[in-house]
């Protein structure tokens, strides 16, 4: 606590001394890099006149903590040399808080009762598909919330639907296919809450062209008040990517958005919405570990994080916005340097990428590996390079792969205790770092020295998130 009086005390000096004093010390640059990090960042306000300025370092001190939190970095309010490091990196202007976001001005609708009405159809579907896709996008904010919507024939209502394409009148002209999908208003009179799809569009009930349950849940979200979110798993994120409409639950960080502005739902039961991984949570395990031409991708869920620079904090994103043809919960991935591929598995089935992009001809069976039948899915897989041999982890076996025969060394499967000894337990993913595998299993990773076959270090997975 004295160590944290002593910085406020600093940092108030610092902050209050009115004269310029020239050369500007070392401290005071640095001052100044937290300031504007934390308010380009973290949206803290810009320090003001002096009588705030006291409340600010309070307000600094907790800024500072919340960003060491998100870096992973211990949470000392200060800013000590590892904080400065983060803060120096490169980065894009993005707040790093993954959260829901209002509408400015906070706009909301005053009552609970909201009508809409569907002024036109699209005719790339069916009228009957058009009213069901619309009243189950409304569903999903009706839900969680004590919102009712009811549907007007009249052609007057709060929220009113249409498909319009190019200039319509609202001065947000639309783009021609792709692009903008749809846009929609912010609650209030008139135009307000009306939401209008871009008839260019392929609108479908399907994964073909754009779904538009989907497009019309993020749009409603609009209607009632929300603005884009950080979280990429959100509903609100502002692209498209495509998930079954059978089965798609509104995500939590949405429901924390309409929750916010109109309460929670009057239902006994209260839904709850998935969750987009946690980078620090400490339990956090990983789906699948590769390579890619020097990044480190991770697999998680219907998510990935791609590690571009050791040290700086993984983007995180969904498999669908990179690769829609791909499914979540891939289960096994490796590079192979001298092919230029990585492969990725999930089941029985297998993908082959060449950079970012999906070849053509794929899922294939692994059976083209040289698995018997009796193997339906595989743990983990690594290659190394040197070698020219790949690894895949089933159970508690693994079995050795020739890149450049394309088959199966003789011998295997054999037990991974045999060979790698220190790996208890099933391995979740694994990739190379250069002399060493780096095993991962639940919330555990295991360092293994391939020169010396011992386990030479054990940690958190979620170090490789850079948490610790
Ligand atoms: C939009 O057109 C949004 C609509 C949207 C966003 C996320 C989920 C459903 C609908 C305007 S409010 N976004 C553009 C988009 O996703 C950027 N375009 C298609 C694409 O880039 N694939
Ligand atoms: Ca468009
Ligand atoms: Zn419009
Ligand atoms: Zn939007």
């Amino acid at each position: 606590m004295k160590k944290i009086l002593l910085f406020l005390l600093i940092l108030h000096t610092q902050l209050s001394s009115s004269f310029p004093i020239s050369p500007k010390s070392l401290e005071e640059k640095k001052m100044a890099t937290v300031q504007r990090y934390l308010e380009n960042f973290y949206e803290m306000p810009k320090s003001g006149d002096k009588i705030k300025r006291q409340k600010n370092s309070t307000q600094l001190f907790e800024k500072l903590k919340e960003m060491q939190r998100f870096f992973g970095l211990e949470e000392t309010g200060q800013p000590d040399e590892e904080t400065m490091e983060v803060m120096h990196m490169p980065r894009c202007g993005v707040p790093d808080s993954s959260e829901y976001k209002l509408t400015p001005g906070n706009p909301k609708w005053e009552k609970s009762e909201i009508t809409y009405s569907i002024l036109n159809y699209t005719p790339d579907m069916l009228e009957a598909e058009v009213d069901l896709a619309i009243e189950k996008a409304l569903k999903i904010w009706s839900d969680p919330s004590p919102l009712k919507f009811t549907k007007n024939t009249n052609g007057e209502a709060d929220i009113k639907i249409s498909f319009v394409r190019g200039a319509h009148g609202d001065n947000s002209p639309f783009d021609g296919p792709n692009g903008i999908l749809a846009h929609a208003f912010q609650p209030g009179r008139g135009i307000g809450g009306d939401a209008h799809f871009d008839e260019d569009e392929t609108w479908t009930s399907s994964s073909r062209g754009y779904n538009l349950f989907l497009v019309a849940a993020h749009e409603f979200g609009h209607s009632l008040g929300l603005s884009h979110s950080t979280d990429p798993g959100a509903l609100m994120f502002p692209t498209y990517s495509f998930s079954d409409p059978r089965t798609y639950v509104l995500p939590q960080d949405d429901i924390n958005g309409i929750q916010f502005i109109y309460g929670h739902s009057n239902n006994p039961i209260k839904p709850t919405g998935p969750t987009t991984p946690r980078n620090c949570d400490p339990q956090l395990s990983f789906d699948a570990i590769t390579t890619l031409r020097g990044e480190v991708i991770i697999f998680k869920d219907k998510y990935f994080w791609r590690k571009h620079h050791p040290g700086v904090r993984p983007e995180l994103h969904t498999i669908s916005l990179f690769w829609p043809s791909l499914p979540s919960g891939i289960q096994a991935a490796y590079e192979d340097v001298e092919k230029d591929l990585v492969f990725l598995f999930k089941g029985n089935q297998y993908w082959t990428l060449y950079g970012y992009e999906i070849r053509p001809g794929f899922p294939k069976d692994i059976s083209n590996f040289g698995f018997p039948r009796s193997v339906q899915a595989i743990d983990a897989a690594v290659s190394n390079n040197n070698f020219g041999k790949t690894y895949f982890f089933v159970k508690n076996q693994y079995w050795r792969y020739d890149n450049r025969r394309h088959a199966m060394d003789p011998g295997y499967p054999k037990n991974i205790a045999d060979n790698f000894q220190g790996l208890q337990t099933s391995v979740d993913a694994v990739f190379p770092k250069d002399d060493y595998f780096y095993f991962f299993s639940g919330p555990t990773y295991y360092k293994f020295d391939l020169r010396t076959k011992r386990i030479v270090a054990v940690g958190r997975s979620n170090r490789l998130l850079n948490c610790r």
